[in-house]
């Protein structure tokens, strides 16, 4: 058996999941890069007060470190957090782990991949797992004065954890799933909180239950409880949201008829009316959660929707002249998306860039891997379910797919393997093919859709993600020998023995 040197760029959920992968196959030579400090991802980079997950925790976790300890049905992010970094210590990752590096550049040298980190450092790998994630890049819109504003001011995903938001006077623009969030957590207690909305969005009622003591004995004493719960939530999650978003029919409607009557809630129908959306819910992506509409009951919270005109040092001036003055004011804007593993310059084979490659929009073959890459595989990569299946299950998959090739590279079977570009444009194909009939593209502007104009999303069954990968076509792939490879590989064993 050959021992492959991998590489993986992210510690968030993804990475930490193929670490543990790899690990369990007894495979140690790997080096996870991490840009940031610690463990986690997006759940480490989003720390914001009322930071909750909306997919239900019993699926929202790895199949093999099923957790009996979540306290919610939904659970609040610093528990994800410490779940994330708990199975990296189980699986000993941090010392795979380098962290405060960002890699720059994975150029293909002939054999292998070299990787540069910003620092210059350079390693050789035989393969390279992707495991950026999708929402990574902070998106701050340009608005006139911005820079002059006297207060706080920051992107809800660069939280500054010593700005003081009691008793402030505090201003959120945006209202996707953070912006409503951070109403929920910083409404009650700001002496004022103005939300900034551009848009008006669905709200999904959500009531999150606590698990009890008892729940918790139940799931630690049966595990199988713990795997029939995560099946359970799965089936009630893919069976409603993962099949509205791709067709009409009765899943669509109960959505709609509960965002519909969630509206009510406000009881000022002017309100209603200025928050009720012109598009079919889950257009956009849905934000889902209880008690934000009763915010605004509170004499100290009010929704500005007169367009931003500017900022000045003492707060945001709307476009009918009024200064809303402010302490704090929080960018919960969203994130530059469509942008996978970029802007890690990746060079391929002939020289070939994948910034080129994606350009105007990121493609692979079934979400995993990309032509002229060898031995690249992709997790939560372009048109990844994640408008339809929780993102565990979504990188537990192609980690299981990556997984099964890296067996295969180590029992000698290639030295490289890439989708074939005939497979590629096929896969591709079909999915534009079934990208219209979705959801996305019923008439709302959304960070879904890629500068292509059709939403980057899986336009299927969230099943047919996992059927798909559960075994390569082998049609579908190139499997090449190299030159020098097997040279190499002996060498560098004779070193290590000796
Ligand atoms: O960002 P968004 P988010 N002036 O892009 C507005 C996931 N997530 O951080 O709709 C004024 O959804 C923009 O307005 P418009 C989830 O997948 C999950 O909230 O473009 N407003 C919009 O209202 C989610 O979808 C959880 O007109 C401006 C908002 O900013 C994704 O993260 C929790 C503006 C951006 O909304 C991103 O959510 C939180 C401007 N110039 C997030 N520019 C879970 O619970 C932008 N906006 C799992």
């Amino acid at each position: 058996m050959r021992t492959p040197r991998v590489a993986i760029i992210g510690a968030g959920q993804s990475g930490v999941g193929m670490g543990a992968r790899l690990r369990r196959a007894g495979i140690d030579t790997f080096r996870i890069y991490e840009m940031r400090a610690g463990i986690g991802g997006t759940w480490h980079a989003n720390a914001y007060p009322g930071l909750f997950c909306d997919v239900p925790s019993r699926s929202y976790q790895y199949k093999f470190a099923p957790n009996p300890d979540w306290s919610r049905l939904f659970s609040p992010g610093p528990e994800i957090r410490a779940y994330i970094e708990q199975v990296a210590r189980d699986h000993d990752l941090p010392r795979n782990i380098s962290f405060d590096t960002e890699v720059e550049t994975v150029t293909w040298r002939d054999t292998e991949w070299e990787v540069r980190t910003t620092t210059g450092d350079t390693e050789a790998f035989d393969f390279v797992i992707t495991a950026a994630g999708a929402l990574v890049r902070t998106r701050t819109p340009a608005i006139e004065g911005l820079e002059s504003f006297a207060g706080r001011r920051f992107h809800s995903a660069e939280w500054e954890q010593d700005a003081e938001l009691a008793g402030k006077r505090v201003a959120v623009i945006g209202t996707g799933s953070t912006g409503m969030q951070l109403t929920r957590a910083i409404g009650p207690i700001a002496s004022k909180f103005e939300l900034f909305q551009r848009t008006p969005q669905w709200v999904l009622p959500l009531i999150n239950i606590p698990y009890g003591p008892v729940a918790k004995r139940i799931m630690r004493r049966f595990p199988f409880a713990n795997q029939f719960a995560y099946r359970f939530w799965q089936r009630v999650t893919e069976g409603t949201f993962g099949v509205a978003v791709i067709k009409a029919g009765w899943q669509r409607r109960l959505i709609a008829a509960l965002c519909r009557a969630h509206l009510h809630v406000i009881r000022d129908p002017d309100l209603r009316r200025r928050m009720t959306p012109d598009y079919l819910p889950g257009c956009k992506r849905l934000v889902m959660g209880g008690g934000f509409y009763q915010q605004f009951r509170r004499s100290t919270v009010s929704l500005v929707d007169t367009p931003i005109d500017r900022i000045e040092p003492r707060g945001i001036v709307t476009a009918d002249g009024v200064l809303h003055e402010q302490d704090v004011i929080v960018m919960a804007t969203g994130f530059s998306t469509n942008r996978y593993v970029l802007p890690v310059e990746f060079v391929g084979l002939g020289g070939t860039r994948l910034t080129d490659r994606w350009n105007p929009q990121p493609e692979a073959y079934r979400t995993v891997a990309v032509p002229g890459f060898p031995n690249v595989f992709m997790l939560i990569g372009p048109h990844s379910p994640f408008g339809n299946q929780s993102l565990f299950t979504i990188s537990e998959t192609q980690a299981d797919f990556a997984m099964g090739w890296i067996e295969g590279w180590q029992r000698g079977e290639f030295d490289t393997v890439a989708p074939t570009e005939a497979a590629t444009e096929a896969f591709n194909r079909d999915l534009r093919d079934a990208l219209p009939g979705t959801i996305w593209t019923t008439g709302c502007d959304s960070w879904y859709i890629g500068a292509d104009g059709l939403p980057a999303m899986w336009p299927w069954p969230p099943d047919r993600h996992a059927e798909m990968l559960a075994q390569p076509e082998l049609g579908h792939w190139s499997m090449e020998r190299v030159n020098g490879h097997e040279q190499r590989q002996r060498a560098e064993h004779v070193e290590g023995r000796s």
